[in-house]
């Protein structure tokens, strides 16, 4: 830093942001360095703010949104201008998709230059750019504004539907000198940022009297319930109704899933035969099929837990809704509630419960065969095998077959320890998330991804290994998107190099490396990687004909139906 601006009696917009961050309790920074936030993000780093540094903005922003999700406290993200800022837009759209809070700050250049559109460098006018991908965009162009700016930031990502917030800080912001007086009075700390929204007791007695009805009744639990951090009340409510609930990917683990209670064997049967049907934060869309016939029963009726009043209706119609935050809705629920009030039939319980069994013994037979080379199920089964009695690990998974094997194999008993592709389905999270997990928690984390959506993010394997985190990143290398080319056959739309060593790139940056071609040593290698701790790549040779275009989501594949049968 400049001398002068350090003096007793000046500040700066550099120094305003980081005292501004550390009255808001922000410990930790992702991102990316250069012009103009360099400056940023060493003064983030002396002053004691972890800064952690990418190889793409896109992971940083990632980083930031799962721990955002896993903290209720907006996790940063912070690059420059322009191509830095949409690189990171990636992440920040996510985030908002998946009601995750976090900020995306970037260095913007010379507005004056950039409003007329004169050629600076990196030049984009990014609050405009933001605004359709965020819930809100803000831009600061004094220093004195910057703590302003920031508090407005934190409030909007985490109140009611938590959400991605740009904030866009400009290099004369960012340099600017005023008076140390001026700048101490402009911080801010935010008091009570998210606010309890307590739903209407109206409401929740119109929720109850509907599941009293009910004969059948299901609650779904979403990614929102997990969010709400109300883990002990919404198992209370569960276990004292006795009604069957079914977990949302990354609401595994609120209840283990080994939980009785637990209809997620048995979810198309609970979706298309329950007459009610409880949402606690989770949506009705195309994850469950927008509510709709043939899975879901057209007469079912729906009661819906939300923080955001505009999700009612927005699929089906709403007959209950509960407007309010989850730990508010469903702690007024749990005082409201008589002894005996709720009663699922036991014919229900008894019929799930054997439908749930079939489809476990069924299960049971695909994950017992040991083929060679390994499929999705038996090397998911070895990878589960290494899991077990290690239940605080995080479980980070995408790709599309081995997402969806993973989703149904992988059993999760702790809340909020399945992060996932999410709403959109979306490629690329893997080392984002696995970094931010781990950095947020300190926890060890196992990234299970395809090859093509480990390709995403896999420079940020060195990330991973400067940091020495306790990340262990296994790729189901199948050669390719769903499937691998046959052998010897000029690459197609899909597929990617054969018996490529993934497993080198760990070893490149000072890490682990294994290459595993049966279930023994899948799981020899994990529980090894787990109790040393060190970063590892695992690459977990699948068969390349194991595979089914777009994985469990063919129905949403388009094809074209004059393509002639081959
Ligand atoms: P899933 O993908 O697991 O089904 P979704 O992301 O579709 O879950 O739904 C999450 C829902 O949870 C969103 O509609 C969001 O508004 C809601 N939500 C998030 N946090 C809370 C909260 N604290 N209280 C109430 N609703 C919440
Ligand atoms: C950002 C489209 C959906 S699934 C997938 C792609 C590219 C990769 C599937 O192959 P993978 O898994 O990961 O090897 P597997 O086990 O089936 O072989 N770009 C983005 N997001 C998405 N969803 C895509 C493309 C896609
Ligand atoms: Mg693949």
């Amino acid at each position: 830093m400049d001398n002068e601006t350090t003096t007793d009696n000046l500040t700066d917009g550099f120094h305003l942001a980081v005292e501004a961050m550390k009255l808001n309790g922000i410990d930790t920074i992702f991102g990316v360095a250069g012009i103009p936030i360099t400056e940023l993000c060493r003064l983030a780093q002396e002053e004691g703010v972890r800064y952690i540094g990418f190889r793409h903005e896109q992971q940083a922003a990632n980083a930031a949104a799962i721990s955002g999700f896993l903290t209720q406290k907006p996790g940063i993200c912070l690059t420059v201008s322009a191509p830095g800022f949409l690189n990171g837009m990636v992440g920040l759209a996510n985030a908002t998709t998946n009601c995750f809070p976090m900020i995306l700050i970037s260095g913007s250049s010379d507005r004056a230059i950039v409003d007329l559109e004169q050629g600076d460098y990196e030049e984009m006018d990014q609050m405009s750019a933001a605004k359709p991908f965020a819930k809100a965009a803000f831009r600061v162009n004094r220093p004195q504004d910057i703590p302003l700016g920031l508090a407005r930031a934190i409030r909007t990502a985490v109140s009611g539907r938590p959400g991605g917030v740009y904030l866009d800080l400009t290099a004369d912001a960012l340099r600017g000198v005023v008076d140390a007086d001026v700048g101490a009075k402009s911080l801010i700390k935010v008091v009570d940022p998210a606010p309890a929204q307590i739903p209407a007791p109206a409401s929740i007695q119109r929720a109850l009297n509907l599941l009293a009805g009910a004969q059948r009744p299901l609650i779904v639990l979403g990614k929102g319930a997990a969010y709400a951090q109300a883990d002990q009340d919404i198992r209370s409510l569960i276990e004292t109704t006795g009604i069957p609930y079914l977990p949302m990917s990354m609401a595994k683990g609120l209840l283990p899933d080994n939980h009785p209670q637990s209809a997620a064997a048995a979810r198309s049967f609970v979706l298309g035969k329950a007459d009610v049907v409880m949402l606690i934060g989770a949506r009705l869309n195309w994850l469950l099929s927008h509510g709709k016939s043939p899975l879901w029963s057209a007469d079912a009726r729906l009661i819906q837990i939300d923080i955001a009043a505009t999700e009612m209706d927005s699929n089906r119609a709403i007959e209950a809704p509960v407007v309010g935050d989850i730990k508010s809705a469903v702690a007024a629920m749990l005082a409201a509630l008589k002894p005996g009030q709720v009663k699922p039939q036991d014919a229900w319980l008894k019929a799930l419960e054997e439908n749930k069994q079939r489809n476990i013994e069924r299960m049971a037979a695909r994950l017992n065969a040991d083929p060679h080379p390994m499929n999705f199920s038996s090397a998911l089964r070895a990878v589960r095998h290494a899991l077990e009695g290690r239940p605080d690990v995080y479980v980070v998974n995408e790709g599309a077959n081995t997402l969806d094997f993973g989703r149904n194999i992988i059993d999760m008993q702790l809340p909020r320890h399945r992060l996932d592709s999410g709403t959109w389905g979306v490629m690329g999270i893997g080392m984002g998330y696995a970094v931010g997990a781990a950095a947020t928690t300190g926890k060890p984390v196992v990234a299970i991804c395809g090859d093509s959506a480990f390709g995403f993010s896999g420079m940020d394997v060195e990330t991973i290994c400067r940091y020495k985190l306790p990340v262990v990143t296994i790729v189901f290398n199948n050669n390719g998107i769903y499937r691998g080319d046959p052998e010897g056959a000029a690459p197609s739309p899909t597929g990617f190099v054969q018996n490529a060593h993934y497993e080198k790139l760990a070893e490149a940056f000072g890490g682990v490396g294994y290459h595993v071609t049966e279930t023994a040593s899948l799981t020899k290698a994990l529980a090894e990687a787990l109790d040393n701790g060190k970063p590892t790549v695992i690459n977990a040779i699948i068969d390349p004909k194991a595979g089914t275009e777009s994985g469990h989501i063919q129905n949403l594949n388009a094809t074209s139906a004059l393509q002639k049968k081959k």
